[in-house]
């Protein structure tokens, strides 16, 4: 059974049994203070906006059957992974790797890689590991989407202009259609997000589709 989800730039038609949930980097690093987001200079309280709306996808992602993808942005604790062009950004004292009220600055296996507490992955439900911003760099995503013949993915996390746009932009080259939930997703920069969504369903919806919390849930449901 299909269902329609209003969406901008049109409502789109998606079969649950081929859509998967794609939750981004909603980890202690990004949202919570002494993490890599704040090493950054940013105020992290503007992400935690994306909380509920995040859990209410999720929880009706659960409920529906979807496959639930969540993904961290991290590096292995010896840095292998992290370009130097990477790494040599930021104060040094506050660099990826540098030690920080949650562990070490975005490596994995610290406290702040970990996922908000609101929206742990259950057991079963995929958890990507990445290096980059995209989630299909240097990880099993593809592969794991097209073993489970996904096809269409609802997208939420943070941040909006950075990880969510550039994985939507490598899903949309591999031919998912892509529907980033607006108000599930956040960014430091109010403007940025606003742009970001705007860039996604410009042109006809250039990279995908942009839809909202509700819209999902009630597609769902
Ligand atoms: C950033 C991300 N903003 N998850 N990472 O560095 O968007």
């Amino acid at each position: 059974m299909t269902v329609l989800i209003d969406a901008e730039p049109a409502p789109l038609r998606l079969d649950p049994a081929t859509t998967a949930l794609v939750i981004i980097d909603m980890q202690r690093d990004f949202l919570e203070p002494g993490g890599f987001g704040e090493s950054l200079g940013n105020d992290v309280s503007r992400l935690a906006r994306a909380v509920l709306p995040c859990r209410a996808v999720l929880d009706a992602a659960r409920d529906a059957g979807l496959l639930v993808i969540h993904t961290r942005e991290g590096h292995a604790p010896d840095l292998s992974d992290a370009p130097p062009a990477k790494l040599e950004r930021g104060e040094p004292s506050a660099r990826i790797g540098a030690p920080g009220p949650m562990g070490r600055i975005l490596i994995r296996g610290e406290p702040g890689h970990d996922i908000v507490p609101a929206l742990a992955p259950r057991p079963g439900e995929p958890v990507i590991d990445k290096p980059g911003k995209g989630a299909f760099y240097a990880t099993d995503l593809g592969a794991i989407l097209e073993a489970r013949g996904v096809q269409a993915l609802l997208v939420c996390g943070v941040t909006t202009e950075v990880c969510v746009h550039t994985t939507v932009r490598e899903a949309n080259d591999r031919g998912y259609r892509c529907v980033v939930i607006a108000d599930a997703c956040a960014s430091y920069f109010p403007e940025f997000h606003e742009a970001g969504l705007a860039m996604v369903k410009a042109q006809g919806g250039i990279f995908g589709w942009v839809s909202t919390s509700a819209a999902a849930v009630a597609a769902l449901r």
